[in-house]
């Protein structure tokens, strides 16, 4: 299996031949950021993965092997040693970067219920961390390997950020200062040849979601309201994903893409 998938993804002449790219914050196969690596190599790229602890080493070297990724590392983006082995070894072993899809969010359970007044000072601190801060500090040690090439910075984001979906609360914050954060960075990037996009994705049933309160009620809300009028798949999430890391989106640049099955233009 792992064999016929590289040695497809190197005779089929996909979009994304002959471009390096890294992915943080694939957990399992459900993750959306697996079904960005997925689109992503199966368009030729060759991949970088990152695990957070130990926990998730073996699924991601396992789903990692599958995808031909060169390089499987840790990385936990709290810690500013572990940014800078990532990016040290991913210069070593696969000398630059075309891509980064930063698809990581974390907030406390407690913090995903009840009121957001509520919201601790460390649970507020650890959302922002973890969900959005991260987002530049990898952006800036990876220039290096990024410039000089059409570059692409993808992340993810959700309408949680602009209106309110309740329960979302402090991860709703996080993410509207993740989407600022693209603005920002898209401003700093942009004159060394780097894109920064953040991709809104519908809600999808991944390690992420459960847990959630109501999770089903929200997917059922969707697929009677969305013009589309039914739920959005990752598969769908990874090929906005390699779309915004080809060439094709090489003008958009700061822009949080909807893939949502048209949910967010609904006023009711
Ligand atoms: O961004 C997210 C979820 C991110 C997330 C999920 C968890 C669950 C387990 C961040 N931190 C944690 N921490 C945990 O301990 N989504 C877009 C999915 C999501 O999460 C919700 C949603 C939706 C949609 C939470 C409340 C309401 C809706």
């Amino acid at each position: 299996m792992r064999d016929r998938c590289a040695e497809e993804h190197a005779l089929t002449n996909g979009f994304l031949q002959g471009k390096k790219g890294l992915i943080l914050g694939v957990a399992n196969k459900r993750s959306v950021a697996y079904a960005c690596a997925s689109a992503l190599a199966r368009e030729g790229m060759e991949l970088a993965l990152t695990y957070v602890n130990d926990r998730l080493e073996k699924s991601v070297r396992q789903l990692g092997e599958e995808l031909g990724a060169k390089t499987i590392a840790p990385c936990d983006v709290t810690q500013p040693e572990d940014i800078d082995k990532l990016v040290e070894l991913i210069g070593a072993e696969m000398g630059s970067l075309d891509c980064i899809v930063h698809a990581i969010a974390f907030a406390k359970r407690e913090e995903l219920t009840g009121n957001y007044m509520e919201v601790s000072r460390e649970g507020y601190q650890i959302a922002q961390e973890v969900s959005a801060y991260s987002l530049p500090a990898i952006a800036r040690r990876a220039i290096p390997l990024m410039e000089g090439q059409d570059g692409s910075i993808i992340t993810l984001t959700y309408i949680g950020s602009e209106r309110v979906i309740p329960n979302y609360n402090v991860m709703g914050v996080a993410k509207a200062s993740l989407e600022a954060s693209v603005r920002y960075l898209a401003h700093d990037l942009g004159p060394r040849g780097i894109r920064v996009n953040a991709i809104s994705s519908g809600p999808i049933r991944t390690l992420s979601a459960s847990g959630i309160d109501n999770f089903k009620s929200m997917l059922d809300h969707i697929a009677d309201r969305a013009p589309l009028k039914r739920n959005i798949t990752a598969e769908e999430v990874g090929d906005v994903c390699a779309f915004l890391a080809s060439s094709m989106s090489r003008g958009i640049t700061g822009s949080t893409i909807y893939v949502d099955a048209g949910y967010n233009i609904m006023g009711l």
